[in-house]
């Protein structure tokens, strides 16, 4: 019973480790923008798993930004397609590897967030004001997540860019929240990275908008969830999604 214990709990650690993701890549209305080019990309693919961090606005801190950092800030049409791509690794796609572009037992939402900045590319990334523009959650029927869909989708998800927001520079922060192991608090593993945008045209909406940190709590029921039953529902957290 021992040494099956202990395997069970090497099992689940080379899991954790091995598995995963860094959003990577961005394509505009289907035109690739360059790999790591105008993202905020770490070196280290690990984990936010403390919700009321600084590293919950755009990753870095305990997962080192690479060097050296984007200075691209990638132009957006309002109303454009944004499609964002994952990988296991900053290596980028790996057919060979099982966990790329995520191990399949990271099931949870995607969601995709925007803020106002006055300089995309400055250091600072606190006290801005985001708002919701896209997720991905549980689908009851089937059972299945944002996750499995990236997954099938070798990586990639694409969302629109509302076109009705104020031209500017923003922040794009696109996420997952993996919830294998979420059954208590810390325990949800939150991947992110923001995207540097110039977004033109649009028109004159401000949405309603949330704090990060303060948008989500451990308490929150789309944080602490216990994944491993028949789920009638799933409340992504955070704000509803801007209505276009
Ligand atoms: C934007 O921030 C970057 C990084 O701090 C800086 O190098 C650049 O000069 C800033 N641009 C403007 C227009 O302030
Ligand atoms: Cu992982």
């Amino acid at each position: 019973m021992f040494e099956f214990t202990s395997l069970l709990a090497f099992v689940a650690f080379a899991t954790s480790v091995s598995a995963h993701t860094i959003f990577q890549e961005v394509y505009v209305n289907g035109v690739d923008q360059g790999h790591i080019n105008g993202i905020r990309v770490p070196d280290y693919d690990g984990p936010i798993t403390d919700v009321t961090s600084n590293d919950v606005i755009c990753n870095g801190g305990i997962n080192p930004y690479h060097q050296p950092i984007s200075n691209t800030i990638i132009p957006v049409a309002a109303g454009a397609q944004i499609t964002a791509e994952w990988h296991h690794t900053l290596n980028g796609a790996d057919p060979s590897d099982s966990a790329d572009p995520i191990d399949a037992s990271h099931k949870g939402p995607l969601t995709a967030y925007l803020a106002k900045i006055p300089n995309a590319t400055q250091t600072d990334v606190t006290g801005l004001k985001w708002f919701k523009i896209w997720e991905d959650g549980l689908t009851p029927s089937d059972q299945s997540w944002g996750v499995d869909r990236l997954i099938a989708n070798k990586g990639k998800v694409t969302f629109q860019i509302p076109p009705c927001i104020e031209e500017g520079q923003y922040l794009l922060r696109h996420e997952i929240i993996a919830l294998h192991a979420a059954s208590s608090y810390p325990g949800a593993q939150l991947y992110m990275e923001c995207a540097q945008l110039q977004i033109t045209g649009g028109g004159s909406t401000s949405p309603a908008t949330v704090s990060f940190p303060g948008a989500y709590s451990g308490t929150d029921p789309g944080i602490t969830i216990n994944i491993y039953q028949t789920l009638s529902s799933y409340t992504i957290p955070g704000p509803r999604r801007l209505l276009m």
